[in-house]
């Protein structure tokens, strides 16, 4: 962990210096809500089916918001769950499992822990699925939430369920009924489920026509995409009648991607291109991610190359946290001295200059191939960053860090070395 811990003090620790955007210490004391929104893709944003626009009001929340338009989800195998555990502790999710299964038992720094013991904000997590599902219920535990709102605390009538569960809009509208009982400040979680694989809606319950492609996934995924976007058109409608709107930070992020692959051709007739090629499909992995600050007025694109990874050390400086000791993979989004590459745990790379995909190294702007030595700096420390990551999952090594100070844990207290012995 000390060989880490100099890693990551080398090449990942940001020296706070913010030229532009400044926003350390405005969140502090104010409650923050994060909305994760199922499978939506940063591709659809200002886009239309028909001459309608598929996420109107995204389209506009994003003009009032810091919009980060080449912001990429990093997940794997444990796919919203990976997500989650990537943007609480900073970390990389694991190669062939998901940590949220196979390592909810380890010590994390997360953000709720963080946050519980510096600024005593108390973390909440809702979500209209069953509890045990990516084993939720122990992970959060793990992770320092204080509790988790799960399908038990919501009524889920036949009629209001589409495709996996209760809908994105019923759910938005009960959640509401249980914000009077967080304890404030909070980090209140909001996971949607509509939108999600295969995105299947009632007809009356779609306000856009189905795209038109040979792919009935695409097609249909516009249509979820546009009821995802209502429902948080109302969370937010509500949370401004409520009063809550204009003292909260509001994130509004997405887990990974929801079209895969397989409808490539598809996909192309959407984008108007002759075909999609791997650095195409790298692109197409960026989810949107906005972040609403009250009292701030419009229109702040910010096209920092940047990762889900960087969501931690964003939200803590936004909060006033002083991380400098912190074992984490990613940087401040408005830091000016931030790492230049983000990783894919497939082994894919984006760089500011150039991007490793499918087995080629693409300029990043032009796409065309160069010569793949271009590319080995990034692969190169994405592959060690990866690496330091899966060990500290592996090894629970935060056991042997004292966070606090930045050192070495001398010696492990009788319960934790019994469970590693
Ligand atoms: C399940 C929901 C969807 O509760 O978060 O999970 P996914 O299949 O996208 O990982
Ligand atoms: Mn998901």
């Amino acid at each position: 962990i000390g060989e880490i811990d100099d890693y990551v003090n080398e090449n990942v620790r940001d020296d706070e210096e913010k030229e532009g955007v400044d926003l350390t210490g405005v969140a502090e004391g104010k409650n923050i809500i994060y909305i994760a929104m199922e499978s939506m893709q940063e591709f659809i944003i200002d886009e239309k089916v028909n001459g309608k626009e598929i996420t109107p009001f995204l389209n506009d929340f994003k003009e009032e918001s810091y919009y980060f338009d080449n912001f990429y989800h990093q997940t794997a195998l444990g796919k919203t769950s990976d997500h989650e555990f990537i943007l609480d502790n900073g970390l990389y999710p694991l190669p062939n499992s998901a940590a949220f299964f196979t390592h909810a038992q380890n010590e994390y720094n997360s953000v709720q822990k963080i946050i519980k013991d510096e600024l005593d904000y108390s973390s909440y997590a809702f979500h209209a699925n069953n509890g045990s599902f990516w084993n939720r219920n122990v992970m959060y535990d793990t992770l320092g939430y204080e509790k988790f709102y799960d399908k038990e605390f919501y009524e889920v009538k036949e009629e209001d369920v589409i495709g996996w569960g209760l809908n994105d809009k019923d759910f938005f509208t009960q959640s509401l009924d249980h914000l009077d009982e967080l304890k404030e400040p909070y980090y209140a979680k909001f996971i949607t489920l509509t939108h999600h694989f295969p995105f299947e809606i009632p007809e009356e319950e779609a306000s856009i026509d189905k795209y038109d492609s040979e792919s009935t996934t695409l097609n249909q995924y516009m249509q979820t995409a546009r009821y995802t976007d209502e429902a948080v058109e109302q969370f937010i409608g509500q949370l401004k009648d409520e009063g809550i709107y204009e003292d909260s930070i509001i994130i509004v992020g997405a887990d990974h991607y929801g079209i895969s692959s397989y409808h490539n051709k598809s996909m192309a007739k959407f984008l108007g291109k002759e075909e999609i090629t791997p650095y195409d499909e790298v692109k197409l992995q960026k989810v949107p991610l906005m972040i609403h600050v009250p009292g701030q007025d419009g229109g702040k694109t910010q096209s920092t190359l940047s990762g889900q990874i960087d969501f931690k050390p964003t939200l803590l400086n936004m909060l006033g946290v002083n991380n400098e000791k912190d074992i984490m993979f990613g940087n401040d989004l408005f830091a000016d001295d931030r790492k230049d590459f983000i990783t894919f745990r497939d082994g894919r790379v984006v760089g500011e200059d150039y991007i490793y995909a499918g087995g080629n190294c693409y300029e990043n702007g032009s796409g065309e191939i160069v010569e793949e030595t271009n590319c080995s700096d990034i692969q190169e420390q994405s592959e060690q960053e990866l690496n330091y990551s899966d060990e500290i999952i592996y090894g629970d090594l935060f056991r042997f860090y004292d966070f606090e100070n930045g050192e070495l844990v001398e010696e492990l207290d009788d319960e934790e070395s019994e469970s590693d012995s």
